[in-house]
């Protein structure tokens, strides 16, 4: 069918490369007369199309009405839950002459294909102000689904306090690219982000501080779920990190009855790791603990809690261990599944956690015995997706101590073969970190960010088979002017044309 073809308009524009494209001869247009048709008027379809009609709506200066089915679909958008065939997230594209019509099973597959409509669309779709018709889609129909479940970014706000709008703006950064999982990284040594009322100085002390001296911030209850059901609207699942044991000072520093010697810990706004650790013997640590999982669950509506787990250079293997185990126990107990970076492979973890393999080549013993033990892993190798690292040894800001990530780099690998003994089936996803010790604005990290997530966004959507670096550098090249419409800033890599 398809992957063989060569590029048409349509397959050279959409990033994450959809699993099969068969071009049609004549294109749509969208013009003042369109509606968006659904078959109800309420629900999740009717929402969807609320977001396509409100998204195309600014840019076109159309009214873009959203009407019920008894329309005559010529010259419209249908929008309809159908079709069993396209799995949890898998959509059907179907771009005619006569009319758009978007199905899919379920409501996440219909985003799914929100998304890859507009990216068939001009650029310019993506402007806030009303640009000049015409609105043209090229005729093709697309049936597509994701190779993986889990296509993550992760965001440490604890090293910088990024505040609510910042997050919204990156989780619309993610959604084009398909990306359905925002971890955010809430506590480090230098900074606790997270309101929790049985511990109020964690935020009024540990809040307060951050990498290079800057005044913090966190997140109050209301201001989490606030970003909790943007991204939920946006079919993003919010993952929270809470990092235990180590990175714990602003913790530490919170409270002094958490420190073994009853002395508070001095705030810390430097760049190294691995130095703290809550006190595995003291009873305050584990009421700490509880009541902290026992909150942010609450919060968070998703399956999962990242406990962190690490780079903990304190504490004994035996002492490690029995704490991610105990934490473990204290986590499911509040409903959720745990994740955990890799080092928590180092203790009996049941099969239901994941573990998130980072650190490249070092990992790769500990995630082996933990797969073969019947845990699933998450791909984050630091050597491809960590964004904090420079694109090459010019770039002024991040670190390179997994090396330089070019765009080439980020998009050429797979996870089911990056780690010997890890295959396809034990791994739910991949997710692309960006630490910010050397990235105190939304704009610095837009600029590592992209375009390197849309890059590990293939890795994580697209099939293996027909991957082509020219085709894949050509669809990206494809993105500048939407980029430029968005106002989203982004690297210009010397390995892409791009096309503006
Ligand atoms: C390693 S990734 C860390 C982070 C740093 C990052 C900087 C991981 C589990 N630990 O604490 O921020 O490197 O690139």
């Amino acid at each position: 069918m398809t992957i063989d073809q060569p590029p048409t308009i349509a397959t050279a524009l959409v990033v994450p490369r959809p699993m099969s494209v068969e071009p049609a001869g004549a294109s749509f247009e969208i013009t003042a007369k369109s509606a968006i048709v659904t078959s109800t008027a309420d629900g999740e379809t009717a929402r969807i199309a609320g977001y396509l009609a409100a998204l195309l709506r600014r840019s076109t200066g159309f009214a873009l009405p959203v009407v019920t089915d008894d329309a005559d679909p010529t010259g419209n958008i249908v929008v309809g839950l159908g079709g069993a065939t396209t799995g949890n997230e898998g959509y059907e594209l179907n771009v005619s002459a006569d009319s758009v019509t978007l199905t899919a099973a379920r409501g996440a597959g219909l985003f799914n294909g929100v998304q890859t409509l507009r990216q068939l669309l001009p650029g310019r779709i993506e402007s806030a102000t009303v640009q000049p018709a015409p609105w043209t889609v090229p005729g093709c129909l697309i049936k597509d689904r994701p190779r993986f479940a889990w296509r993550g970014a992760m965001l440490d706000v604890a090293r910088r306090f990024f505040g609510v709008e910042a997050v919204k703006r990156y989780i619309d950064d993610l959604v084009p690219y398909k990306i359905n999982v925002l971890h955010l990284h809430l506590t480090d040594d230098q900074g606790w982000r997270i309101a929790i009322d049985k511990w109020p100085r964690l935020t009024e002390v540990g809040g307060t501080s951050q990498v290079g001296g800057g005044e913090g911030g966190f997140y109050t209850k209301a201001d989490y779920t606030e970003i909790v059901t943007y991204a939920a609207d946006r079919y993003v699942t919010i993952i929270p990190e809470i990092d235990l044991p180590g990175h714990t000072t602003a913790a530490l520093s919170s409270y002094a009855e958490l420190n073994d010697g009853g002395v508070a810990a001095t705030p810390y706004t430097g760049s190294n790791v691995g130095f703290s650790s809550l006190s595995v013997s003291l009873d305050a640590t584990w009421a700490f603990v509880s009541d902290v999982v026992a909150e942010v669950a609450a919060l968070t509506p998703g399956p999962y809690l990242h406990v962190g787990g690490d780079e903990v250079e304190k504490l004994t293997l035996a002492e490690y261990a029995n704490f991610v185990e105990r934490v473990e126990r204290i986590v499911n107990a509040a409903g959720k599944q745990v994740i955990g970076w890799a080092e928590i492979g180092k203790a009996q973890i049941s099969a239901t956690t994941v573990i998130q393999y980072w650190n490249t080549g070092a990992d790769d013993e500990v995630v082996r015995e933990a797969v073969a033990r019947g845990a699933r892993v998450l791909m984050s190798p630091a050597s491809k997706v960590y964004l904090d690292m420079k694109y090459d040894a010019g770039t002024e800001l991040g670190q390179a101590w997994a090396g330089v990530i070019e765009v080439r780099d980020a998009w050429d690998w797979d996870p089911s073969t990056l780690v010997q003994g890890v295959t396809a089936g034990q791994i739910i996803g991949v997710e692309a970190p960006i630490w910010t010790e050397t990235l105190d604005t939304m704009e610095a990290v837009e600029t590592m960010a992209f375009p390197r997530l849309p890059a590990i966004a293939e890795v994580a959507w697209s099939a293996t088979q027909g991957r082509d670096w020219s085709d894949f550098r050509t669809r990206l090249g494809a993105q500048a002017t939407r980029w430029a419409a968005m106002g989203l800033r982004y690297y210009r890599s010397p390995q892409v044309d791009w096309l503006d």
